[in-house]
């Protein structure tokens, strides 16, 4: 045993360079013990505070998969009592525990983290801290329970010191909870697992005038003034939940309501809590409530149930939302939307968002899952039937290229890094490194397939039965796919490898057609590269839509050797084997096939396509995303050629096909404006570095920037002339065919200032100072931020005067110059760092400004010296003591280092190694730093330790 007396010894330890943790806030008598292979140090700095600090044995423990068991105790009742205050909020906890049959004679073992443990009693018996439980930094353990019995449990939290944002924090002066995943533990001991679904009372004490708002989950059934300054809240949630769903919020905050009448009658009241000065930004939010309720109505058959569904926005938050049961709480940048403070993809966002955890209300909450490792069970889930209603909203095809845009800029990259898993992972060492794009996006893709494979309404059966069969229950993956194979009667077991299997399958196509017998051949191959893990995978179930094309676009008939008839339009080809042939007879003509429709399978697609091939396909193909991505790959390989050529030849011209196509596309009636945009934007550096290889950020940028000036310069008069057309006339609005306007305008005007030119510039500037609304506002303010004049740092400060009061519209103020492309970002970013209104506290000023530039900004964070890294490595480590979260998911933008040229491998690999170096290292950043290094596992490496949580005793 080891003890210290002053936070300067604690110093002193740091520099013996052994791994060390160090736990504030402990309020009991120094003690040693040596458990679970860590020494633990208590260290008793000058005040009464006492310091833990734990040397970690080297090792982190991963959590399996196949370890799963059920839960030996359940909890049927949670009584929960809050007496709020910032300093020291008093949390008095009633469980009514059952033991499960067979856990007879097994220990009741509960979670908890950084709780002061007040007292525990056992039906009414006060328990004693020597004899009848054991604390530890994770748990309370009792050895000795009956089978059925009532704890209660006093604890003490510490919300204002609580940076993390996980469990109870403060956000601007209010109280406000954040459980997911594991945030409950942090709250009081708890059986904090998703398959302990208990039904919840809370009670919540507050001062009156500091906090008149008290909200939980559930309904509300009572409300006293206790009159003595405080009063008191009571609200039953009627539906077992799991912890992670529990939610409290306490604060001074506005309320905006209104009203939705269910389909079967029942009214349901809508409230949105914001700060007062917000009132007047909840009117998108809330509109999109509405929308959303209809939807799921229509189109799953969901109604909601509660009398109450209530939205809390608040500023500091880790994530986008959090659907907690009748209490969903916001990062208000998905709530706060106004013509002038907010963008149309701000409003797009707000939308999908709160449309997004409106839908867990059934998929998430009502169905729940099982353990972490189902978690895209709810969230691949979620983001399927919230794309979906994002398609119905706007327009299906620029939807879906969106969608598809985030896919394969994100998750691709992802899939083919060190951190590829499943989307049913098979292991983690901290669960927040887990809510991926993969579990997410990807987790999306595969239902979606699920749909291509049934068909619309047997896709709707399964859903039925997959909701009707787990109400109230908690679920896997594999529950989800046997409602659609029973409600189909179909096999879907090959069909599973896709939540096991990790890594992006290719699909290669050839083509042969032999005009006298008309019998037009596609041979099909797929491969999958292996991931961690996974050296080998097994062929996949892959939905493959095409559609045969004659010389004017129109779609064949597609009738397959053996069939007594064609299918005319798209095709679902079902792939399963390593090699597959497709014979099609009666093909009159030889055809231009459109392969992929819709993206029907997230896989990367390799064909024989000609550049003239994919111009007609650009310009003709009847499937919308098909005629994008014909464009895409047209670019793409244009902008790779140069960026693989040599300097001299990298200012030849376009070639004048691709040039036409362009065009014709801007000229285009039979596309809406905003498919028309989403043609002409090339693809972004992200997307093109997974191309590359290996990854050369700079003459990716270069090249790039280089298409981007001969079109502007070839198609001057055209751009100019659509810029015209559509600008704005009369108010704003975010109808579809407007924000269809503004964004082909504003693409436009994109290009036009890759053009050094006076004129263009000036109306760049009009658009700035006279811009009704952020979108337009801000698509100027990008272009002059790109460019190295006066205006544009008489713009920046223009804008900087008239929004320093608005936090978010403040985020696009650091954003936009982190992403600049000019030389000087990195300097501009790290004096950004100093200005008054910094904070590494704020998740979304960090987002703004670091990470924004570590990855918004390629060519600048790239930099050949590695200055980008080292200030990343700078960052991460700061911000780790404070969020660790946050931290882990900037640490993982280094994790694809193997992918660029050898000088950048060496710099982003120092740079890993010196963070996984680092004294004092979170769980999150620890795992994410040594999966990047590729060190098994995530063991502990080098002189750096885990950081741990702290033992609490009463
Ligand atoms: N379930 C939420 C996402 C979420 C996850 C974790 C959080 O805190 C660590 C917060 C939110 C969703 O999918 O909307
Ligand atoms: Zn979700």
């Amino acid at each position: 045993m080891q003890v210290w007396r002053s936070i300067d010894d604690v110093s002193s330890l740091l520099r013996t360079g052994l791994a060390w943790t160090c736990y504030s806030d402990c309020d009991y008598g120094i003690t040693s013990t040596l458990r679970c292979g860590f020494l633990i140090f208590q260290v008793q700095p000058a005040g009464k505070r006492l310091m833990t600090a734990s040397r970690a044995a080297g090792k982190e423990r991963a959590v399996y998969l196949k370890d799963y068991r059920p839960p030996d105790y359940r909890i049927d009742h949670v009584h929960l009592g809050f007496s709020m205050d910032e300093e020291s909020t008093q949390v008095h906890a009633r469980l009514d525990v059952v033991g499960n049959g067979v856990s007879l004679g097994r220990p009741l073992v509960l979670d908890g983290r950084e709780l002061d443990l007040k007292s525990i009693a056992l039906d009414g018996r006060r328990l004693n801290p020597r004899k009848d439980y054991r604390v530890d930094a994770e748990h309370l353990t009792i050895p000795r329970v009956p089978g059925r019995f009532t704890l209660e449990i006093e604890t003490e939290i510490h919300p204002r010191n609580n940076t993390t944002l996980m469990g109870l924090y403060v956000s601007g002066g209010n109280f406000c909870t954040q459980c997911e995943a594991e945030g409950f533990r942090k709250i009081t001991y708890f059986l904090d697992r998703p398959d302990v679904m208990a039904r919840y009372t809370t009670t919540i004490v507050a001062d009156k005038l500091r906090y008149p708002v008290l909200l939980s989950n559930g309904n509300p059934v009572e409300r006293v003034d206790l009159g003595d300054g405080r009063h008191r809240a009571t609200w039953v949630d009627p539906h077992p939940k799991p912890s992670y769903l529990f939610a409290l919020v306490a604060g001074d905050l506005a309320c905006v309501e209104d009203q939705f009448v269910t389909r079967s009658g029942r009214p349901v009241l809508l409230h949105m809590y914001v700060q007062h000065h917000n009132a007047d930004k909840c009117g998108h939010a809330m509109a999109s409530l509405k929308k959303a309720m209809q939807w799921d109505e229509c189109v799953f058959g969901r109604e909601y149930d509660l009398d109450i569904y209530q939205i809390v926005a608040v500023d500091d938050f880790n994530m986008g939302a959090m659907e907690n049961k009748g209490l969903n709480v916001f990062n208000s940048v998905y709530v706060l939307a106004r013509p002038d403070t907010a963008t149309d993809a701000d409003y797009q966002a707000i939308e999908r968002v709160i449309a997004h955890e409106y839908f867990h209300n059934w998929s998430g909450n009502r169905v729940t899952c099982r353990d972490w490792f189902q978690l895209s069970l709810k969230e691949g889930f979620t983001v399927f039937r919230d794309q979906e209603f994002g398609a119905d909203a706007t327009s299906r095809g620029v939807a879906r290229v969106q969608d598809v845009n985030v896919l394969r800029t994100h998750q691709f990259r992802e899939d083919a890094g060190p951190m590829a898993h499943p989307v049913r992972p098979e292991s983690y060492v901290e669960i927040n490194n887990f809510y991926t794009t993969t579990v997410y996006n990807k987790g999306a893709e595969v239902v979606r397939m699920l749909k291509e494979l049934i068909g619309a309404d047997g896709f709707r059966r399964g859903a039925d039965l997959y909701f009707e069969r787990h109400d109230g229950q908690a679920v896997t993956t594999d529950d989800f796919v046997k409602s659609m194979e029973d409600a189909n009667g179909v096999n879907l077991s090959q069909f599973r490898l896709w939540y096991s299997q990790a890594g992006t399958p290719q699909v290669h196509i050839g083509r042969a057609y032999d005009a006298r017998s008309g019998i037009y051949i596609l041979h099909v191959r797929q491969t999958c590269p292996s991931t961690p893990g996974q050296p080998r995978k097994e062929p996949f179930h892959i939905p493959l839509a095409i559609a045969l094309l004659d010389d004017e676009g129109r779609e064949l008939p597609v009738r397959l050797m053996g069939e007594h008839s064609g299918v005319v339009g798209t095709r679902v080809l079902q792939l399963r084997q390593t090699e597959e042939t497709f014979v099609c007879v009666s093909v009159l003509q030889e055809p231009v096939p459109s392969l992929l429709r819709g993206f029907s399978a997230p896989v990367r697609l390799q064909s024989d396509l000609s550049d003239s091939e994919r111009c007609f396909l650009l310009g003709r193909d009847g499937d919308p995303f098909s005629r994008w991505e014909a464009g895409q790959q047209l670019a793409a390989g244009l902008i790779l050629n140069l960026a693989t050529q040599s300097r001299k030849q990298s200012t030849q011209p376009l070639n004048p096909q691709f040039v036409d196509a362009f065009r014709a596309t801007l000229r285009s009636n039979d596309l809406d404006k905003a498919m028309i945009a989403q043609v002409l934007t090339l693809p972004s550096e992200s997307y093109l570095a997974d191309l590359m290889v290996p990854v050369d950020p700079q003459a990716l940028h270069d090249a790039r920037v280089s298409v981007l000036r001969s079109l502007a310069q070839t198609l001057r008069d055209d751009l100019l002339a659509v810029y015209r057309d559509n600008v704005g006339r009369g108010g704003y609005s975010v109808d579809p065919e407007s924000v269809g306007r503004r964004s082909l305008k504003n693409l436009c005007l994109s290009y036009l200032m890759e053009l050094d030119d006076p004129e263009v510039r000036a109306m760049c500037v009009g658009q700035f100072q006279r811009g009704d609304n952020m979108t337009d506002v801000m698509a100027a303010l990008r272009a002059l931020a790109n460019n190295d004049c006066h205006e544009r740092r008489d713009a920046l400060a223009a804008f900087h005067k008239k929004w320093q009061g608005e936090p978010l519209v403040l985020d696009k103020w650091f954003a936009l110059q982190a992403t600049s492309r000019l030389p000087q970002t990195l300097a501009e970013v790290k004096a950004l760092t100093r200005h008054p209104a910094f904070t590494l506290k704020n998740p979304n000023r960090v987002r703004a400004l670091i990470g924004s530039f570590c990855t918004g900004n390629p060519a600048r964070f790239h930099d050949r010296s590695g200055s980008g890294y080292a200030f990343l490595a700078d960052q991460a480590l700061k911000i780790d003591r404070l969020n660790p979260q946050v931290a882990a998911r900037l640490v993982g933008v280094l994790s694809l280092w193997r992918k660029y040229e050898a000088r950048r491998q060496a710099l982003m690999k120092r740079q890993l190694e010196r963070i996984l170096a680092a004294p004092a290292l979170s769980r999150d950043v620890h795992e994410i730093a040594s999966k990047s290094l590729g060190s098994a596992g995530a063991k502990g490496k080098g002189r750096g330790g885990v950081r741990r949580r702290s033992r609490r005793r009463s």
